[in-house]
C-alpha cells in the first residue's frame, strides 16, 4: 500500500508541477488557488466537486466494460435508508408538487435475461425546480426519495414527477471556478437509481429525460446515450416512460 500511495500521490504532484512550469503559473495564481481549496472545504463542497469533476472517470474505469446495463455516477445527493414504499409505488411528494406526473416502469433482469423478483430500486431525484430534498431549501426531508421492489416477473413501476435540470450552486467556490473557466454549471434533468438484487452487482445509474436541455453539456460528464429515456404523454394528461435494467453477476470477493 505505501507503494500505491507513493505512485499515485507522486504522479499527481508531478502533473501539477508540470502544469505550473508549462503555463508559467504565477505566485498570485498559486495563492488564489490555495484560497480556493480552503473555500471549497469551508463551504462543504468537496463531495460536490469530486462527484462533478472526477467521479465519471472512476465510474467508467470501474464499470464501463461490465456486462448488463450501463451505470453512471452516484453523485453527492444519495441518502441511505429511504423508505421502502408500498404498492402502488409513488415517490413521496408534496400535495401540490409541481412538474409532470409520470409513470416509470420496466423490468429488472440478470445480464442473461433472467427476471429478478424482489430486486430493489432505490430512487432519488430533484423536484421540477432542480432541488434535492435535504440538500437545498424548498422540498421537505424525504421528498422524491424511496425504494421500490420488483414483482415475481422482475417488473417494477412507480409514479413520480419529471425533474427539472440542476445547476451547481452559482455562488459557491465550485460554481465560481466553473464560471471562471467559462463552463456551463448545469446538469440535464435526471432520475437517480441504485438497482440491486442478491447475487448481482448493484447498478448505480441515472435516467436522463431526452427532451431536457444540457444533455450535450452536462457539467458532471455523466450522460451516456444508453441512459436516455423518452416520456410519452398519455390520453389522461400524465406521462409514462420505460426502462429495463440488466444486472451483472456479483463479482467474486476472493482475496488474492
Ligand atoms: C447532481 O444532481 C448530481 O447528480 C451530481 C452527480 C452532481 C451534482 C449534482
Ligand atoms: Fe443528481
Amino acid at each position: 500500500m505505501p507503494d500505491r500511495a507513493n505512485d499515485l500521490i507522486g504522479e499527481i504532484l508531478r502533473r501539477v508541477h508540470e502544469v505550473i512550469v508549462e503555463h508559467d503559473v504565477t505566485y498570485e495564481e498559486y495563492q488564489t488557488a490555495k484560497q480556493w481549496f480552503i473555500d471549497v472545504g469551508e463551504a462543504g463542497e468537496w463531495p460536490l466537486f469530486g462527484d462533478v469533476f472526477v467521479e465519471h472517470v472512476v465510474e467508467e474505469q470501474a464499470f464501463g466494460k461490465r456486462e448488463g446495463s450501463q451505470g453512471t455516477i452516484l453523485g453527492p445527493f444519495h441518502l441511505p435508508d429511504a423508505p421502502l414504499l408500498d404498492a402502488p409505488f409513488e415517490l413521496p411528494h408534496r400535495p401540490d408538487e409541481s412538474g409532470d406526473r409520470t409513470h416509470v416502469s420496466g423490468r429488472v433482469t440478470g445480464a442473461d435475461g433472467t427476471p429478478l423478483a424482489n430486486a430493489n430500486l432505490d430512487v432519488w431525484q430533484a423536484d421540477a425546480e432542480g432541488c434535492y430534498s435535504s440538500f437545498m431549501p424548498g422540498p421537505p426531508a424525504g421528498n422524491l426519495r424511496g425504494q421500490v421492489r420488483t414483482d415475481a416477473d422482475g417488473r417494477y413501476a412507480f409514479i413520480t414527477v419529471i425533474p427539472g435540470p440542476y445547476t451547481i450552486p452559482l455562488d459557491g467556490p465550485t460554481g465560481k471556478m466553473t464560471a471562471a473557466a467559462g463552463w456551463s454549471p448545469w446538469r440535464p434533468a435526471h432520475i437517480h437509481l441504485i438497482v440491486s438484487a442478491e447475487g448481482y452487482d448493484p447498478l448505480v445509474t441515472q435516467l436522463f429525460i431526452d427532451s431536457s436541455d444540457y444533455l450535450d453539456s452536462d457539467v458532471a460528464s455523466a450522460v451516456k446515450p444508453e441512459l436516455l429515456v423518452h416520456p410519452e404523454l398519455r390520453g389522461d394528461g400524465e406521462f409514462e416512460l420505460h426502462y429495463d435494467f440488466a444486472l451483472a453477476p456479483a463479482r467474486s470477493h476472493a482475496v488474492a
